[in-house]
């Protein structure tokens, strides 16, 4: 089932990663057809094309709508060479072949964003585009059809390789039609809500722009109905957000239909992994981690490095876990994966050789979600009779989140940390902002060991912490998500073997919670800053 590629068409409004893709298709011999500015791009960067014109003898014509709407390019398209047929066809006609189609749309929303004139952004409503992507999909047998330059890498490996694979085919030819709908989604939402001919009604653009999701709501009309809530008896559906890209728009891979309980686990696993600039990975039960860890500085395979040791923090709870990666998944990751029931891993990417070995999993839940996904900036929670809504509790030390780093933190026992324990201190405190409350995360190399979570008293989350991490509680660091309001609690970790802790600091009785700490001979911080997460 491998078609090997002697022919392509590109046809790109978001040129990123053109060049590259042409470079490896040049190398490989392939013949690059292409339209107006793609063209004039491949030309300009001294790579042999051929203008669409050319092919179809046709000029692009009225400002470029019609430029590949043409039967010598979607016959080239849409025949299907398994059929001695269409072959004959197709020689008769004087018509040759594509075997890969790389097209991406008409920016529609991104000119509805801009706050564009109605007659501009009716001329971002892409034709030719959506034709090429749908004829191309749908003759997957014959053609591979590429929508998103995330997916150009795939392709570039598998025109290396000697041509495109069915599974391959079939993946891109999914994503393309997802993509087109997304896209008709979009417009169809912009006619609803704007006058087209004045521009009058929607007067937050994004609103319209956004991508489009199936919506049926609980009682029929609104959302993507669930299969069930928390528990079998709660109806449920997801809302999506009109322009979101968080964990209700990732794109699953493979696996059941995601379950409410697995958004809400996956969306806390996002906000953990995710967090971490380095290779991090986050293991979720109950929306709480049992286990988060950042690779260690040499590993050869950062994000299974990472994955490892989260997974051994517990790997009694991790049985059943949600698990988020924020790097590609890789062959050794999902190998270790394999083996313990998982019930989602979500991360930017897989592997080629790791979606292989996961997909051969029946019971897993694939998600793909780019690393920078766009995170809310407001969170809503239900009260009785109204809807609170705050700002996100961010991490970057812009405007109105926590500092970023731990260059604000005073020392208020002990003597200054060396680097290392001072990296688990900043590892300990980050990841334990991903813990319920009240939250005491003990951690050791850059991941957790023992986490107490979700105890009404700090003193059992310390207990909790302790127990799960036995002796590696002994030189472990502890963050605590909030003050000591005693020095009991702390007292249960410096007993266990704690060597530096870092807290807000803040409490009426801090003066105790530093004596006991100096007793021990314990580093002690003061982040100034809270992390209740409830
Ligand atoms: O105006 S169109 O709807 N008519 C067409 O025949 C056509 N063919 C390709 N738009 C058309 N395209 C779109 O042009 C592609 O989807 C792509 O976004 C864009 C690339 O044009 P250029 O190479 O001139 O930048």
């Amino acid at each position: 089932d491998i078609v090997p590629v002697k022919r392509a068409l590109i046809s790109v409004s978001d040129k990123s990663g053109l060049l590259e893709l042409v470079a490896a298709l040049s190398d490989a011999g392939v013949e690059i057809v292409s339209t107006g500015s793609t063209a004039a791009m491949i030309a300009g960067a001294g790579y042999a094309v051929t203008e669409v014109s050319q092919v179809t003898g046709f000029p692009e014509s009225l400002d470029g709508r019609v430029k590949t709407l043409h039967p010598g390019v979607h016959a080239g398209l849409l025949a299907d060479l398994r059929l001695e047929d269409h072959e004959r066809q197709l020689a008769d006609l004087g018509i040759a072949p594509f075997e890969l189609a790389v097209v991406n749309l008409y920016p529609f929303a991104e000119t509805v964003a801009s706050g564009a004139e109605p007659a501009q952004v009716i001329e971002q409503i892409d034709i030719g585009g959506p034709a090429l992507v749908r004829a191309s999909a749908k003759n997957h047998a014959n053609v591979a059809v590429v929508v998103s330059p995330s997916d150009y890498p795939k392709i570039i490996a598998a025109v290396r390789e000697g041509g495109s694979g069915l599974a391959l085919r079939r993946e891109l030819a999914a994503a393309a039609f997802a993509h087109t709908a997304a896209y008709d989604g979009g417009v169809a939402a912009w006619f609803a809500a704007t006058d087209a001919d004045t521009g009058a009604g929607e007067t937050d653009p994004t609103a319209a722009a956004g991508d489009w999701a199936p919506r049926v709501s609980l009682e029929g009309e609104l959302a993507h109905p669930l299969r069930y809530g928390e528990n079998a008896h709660q109806r449920a559906a997801l809302y999506t957000a009109d322009g979101g890209h968080g964990i209700a728009q990732a794109e699953q891979l493979h696996g059941k239909e995601m379950s409410y309980n697995n958004y809400v686990d996956a969306d806390a696993a996002v906000r953990a992994a995710f967090d971490f600039s380095g290779p991090a990975v986050a293991i979720i039960k109950h929306a709480n981690p049992c286990g988060i860890a950042v690779a260690s500085p040499k590993a050869v395979d950062p994000i299974a490095s990472a994955h490892h040791k989260a997974h051994e923090c517990d790997p009694v709870s991790a049985f059943g876990g949600v698990i988020a990666a924020n790097r590609p998944v890789t062959l050794s990751m999902a190998e270790q994966v394999r083996d313990v029931f998982t019930e989602v891993l979500v991360a930017p990417d897989f592997d080629a050789d790791a979606l292989a070995v996961l997909t051969a999993k029946k019971n897993i839940r694939l998600l793909r979600l780019p690393a920078d996904y766009a995170r809310s900036t407001i969170e809503f929670r239900q009260v009785s009779g109204g809807v609170l809504l705050q700002t996100t509790d961010r991490f970057d030390g812009g405007e109105g989140a926590a500092a970023a780093d731990s260059s604000a933190w005073k020392l208020v026992a002990g003597e200054e940390v060396d680097e290392a324990t001072r990296s688990d201190l900043e590892f300990a405190w980050r990841a334990c902002r991903a813990v319920k409350s009240n939250a005491i995360l003990l951690a050791h190399g850059g991941a957790s060991v023992g986490v107490g979570m979700g105890q009404v008293n700090r003193v059992d989350s310390c207990h909790l912490a302790v127990s799960r991490a036995g002796e590696r509680a002994v030189g472990s660091v502890a963050a605590s998500d909030a003050f000591f309001p005693f020095a009991d609690g702390l007292e249960v970790l410096l007993r266990a073997g704690v060597r530096a802790v870092v807290q807000p600091g803040g409490s009426v009785r801090d003066d105790e919670v530093i004596e006991a700490a100096r007793r021990a001979g314990v580093s002690m911080y003061f982040t100034g800053e809270r992390h209740f997460y409830h």
